[in-house]
Parts: C-alpha cells; structure tokens; sequence
C-alpha cells in the first residue's frame, strides 16, 4: 500500500501538509508543484488500497482523477479552500471544504486535529494574505507580537517561493522545501536553525528590490501598467508585487505583464476598494479569463500590448 500526499506548493499547502505530518508521520510520495501547478491528483497512478491525501488544490481542477482513483480503489481525504463544484458521494471518499473568504486549506487542518498543530496554520494563513486569520489563531497561542511578525515573515517566504512558470524558476523545489520544513516541530526553530529561511528571505528581497525600479508602462489615479522583463526574477516577484500593489494603492487597478517569448504573461486586479470589471477586460483578448476581482490573460501577444493598455484604461478610468 502506497501514501500519497498531493499538495500546493505554497505555504498553505506545505504547512497543511506539515501539520498532517507531524501528527501522522509516515513515508509518503510527494506530488506538488508552482503555485499554479494545481491539476495534481491526475498525475499519480494510485492502486486498490492506496491513500490519496490532496491538500489546496481546487476539487473542481481535480475532480475526474479523484474520481478515476475512487474506481482504482483508492481512498481519497481532500482538504481545500477553493471553489469546489459538486462533490460527488462515495465511501472511500471524505472532503473536508470550506470556501469562506477567512479560511486556508491550513485552518481547515487546524480544526481537523483540534489545533494541535496551529502554530503552522498561523504560518500559512500570513502566506495566503488571510492577516485577520491569522492574528486571531495566533492569539490562542499566546504569542507575543514580535514572534507573530516573525511567523508572518516566514509564511510570506515560503509562498514566495512557490511562485513561477515552473519548478525552474524557485529557489527550492516545494518537495524539497516540505521535506527541509519536516525535521522541525516548531517554524521557529526552522527560522532560527536552518539556512533555507535565510536564503529565502534575502532572495525575496533582492527580488522586491530589483521590482522596485520597473517604472510603470503608464499610471493615473484610477490604474496602472507595469511591464516585467523576461526573467526567473520577475515570474517569482510578479505574484507578491501584485498583492503589494493592491494593498499599498486600494483605489487602483493594475495589470503586472510579464515579458515572455512573443507577447507577455498578464495579470489583472481590480481595485480592492471597486472589486469588479477585470473578467471583463481579460475575456476581450484570446486565452484570457479569471474573476471579477483577478483576471489573466496567458499569452498577450506583442502586437496587442497597446490595444491592452488602451482597454485596461477604458475598463477602469470611468
Ligand atoms: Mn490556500
């Protein structure tokens, strides 16, 4: 019989996983990938008896896997925060999904084991942008501020690192990260003890820094464009740069492009404080999509970047 643990490679997957561990240790096969990697579960090929453990990755992306695995005679525990679609019922088959806009795939874990491993989650609920969340498990703990800082600083590392267009472009593997991550019961022992967080942490600042000096494609009161070179650095720092963006400027849009082979990696947010409009956008152009709030556009090609800023200032400056 085999374990297989299938998890998103950021910090909610990994500290999900983490937590599991800890109280159930065991050998397992582990399947993850970028922060986008999340089309996992197909990726094995469990046999009868074999136990599937999915960790914050959509159940809707992975719902015809988790299906094949059911006839395969697998059994499947699945763990997430994200929108989910119907759950189909079998025995061997147990979700535990919550999709309220304050809870990660860690704080559902959390609650499965009666808090016995919180620490993590407070870690992984920094790293999913869930601040509030994250105070509020980190006070039955009775950490003082300063550790609270710290553990923040950790889960934004740790979901730094997971993102890229491939495993290529991280520091570390999420695989390897976990299995670094899993020789410590206590993040902060990992903080203080383990070069990994001291690599991570000088590395998602000299990223930040380098980011800092792209001036943007055009700004105004009610949007910006930012256009990111071809570059490891920029597919890692794309994502957090975003969520800076938003919350240093609540009342503007932005688009952050990336720059890649032949036209640009694009993604869109609406204005924190106008949630809205950025579906709209993103659908005008071929392999665009998203929510109203967030929307991408997987390749813009070249010749259309004008037509893109001409249209993303349309959508957002009446
Ligand atoms: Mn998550």
């Amino acid at each position: 019989m085999q374990f297989y643990d299938i998890f998103n490679g950021d910090a909610d997957g990994i500290c999900a996983l983490q937590q599991l561990r800890l109280e159930e240790p065991r050998a397992s096969v582990l399947v993850t990938g970028v922060k986008r990697d999340i089309a996992l579960v197909e990726r094995v090929e469990p046999a009868s008896g074999d136990e599937l453990t999915v960790l914050d990755v959509s159940f809707k992306t992975n719902a015809r896997a988790v299906m094949r695995a059911l006839e395969r005679g697998a059994r499947c525990r699945y763990f997430d925060h994200h929108s989910a679609g119907e759950i189909p019922q079998h025995p061997n088959l147990r979700t535990f999904i919550d999709t309220a806009p304050d809870v990660c795939t860690s704080l559902l874990v959390d609650r499965y084991l009666s808090g016995r491993q919180r620490i993590w989650a407070v870690v992984a609920a920094f790293g999913d942008n869930l601040f509030k969340s994250a105070r509020r498990a980190a006070e039955l703990l009775q950490l003082g501020p300063a550790e609270i800082e710290r553990l923040r600083e950790l889960g934004e590392c740790v979901n730094y690192n997971a993102y890229g267009e491939t495993v290529d472009d991280l520091h570390y593997h999420p695989a390897d990260l976990f299995e670094t991550l899993s020789h410590y019961r206590d993040p902060r022992e990992f903080m203080d003890d383990e070069p990994v967080f001291d690599v991570l942490k000088n590395a998602y600042r000299d990223d930040l820094y380098r980011v800092e000096s792209v001036k943007p494609e055009m700004q105004n009161g009610k949007c910006a464009v930012f256009v990111l070179p071809d570059a490891a650095w920029s597919r890692r720092v794309s994502g957090p740069f975003s969520n800076d963006l938003a919350q240093r400027h609540p009342g503007r849009a932005h688009a952050v492009l990336v720059k890649k082979s032949g036209g640009y990696l694009v993604s869109v947010r609406a204005a924190q404080e106008k949630p809205f409009g950025a579906d709209d956008l993103c659908q005008r152009f071929r392999s665009g999509g998203g929510r109203k709030g967030a929307a991408g556009i997987n390749h813009l090609p070249e010749s259309e970047l004008s037509r893109f800023v001409a249209e993303f200032q349309r959508q957002f400056t009446s």
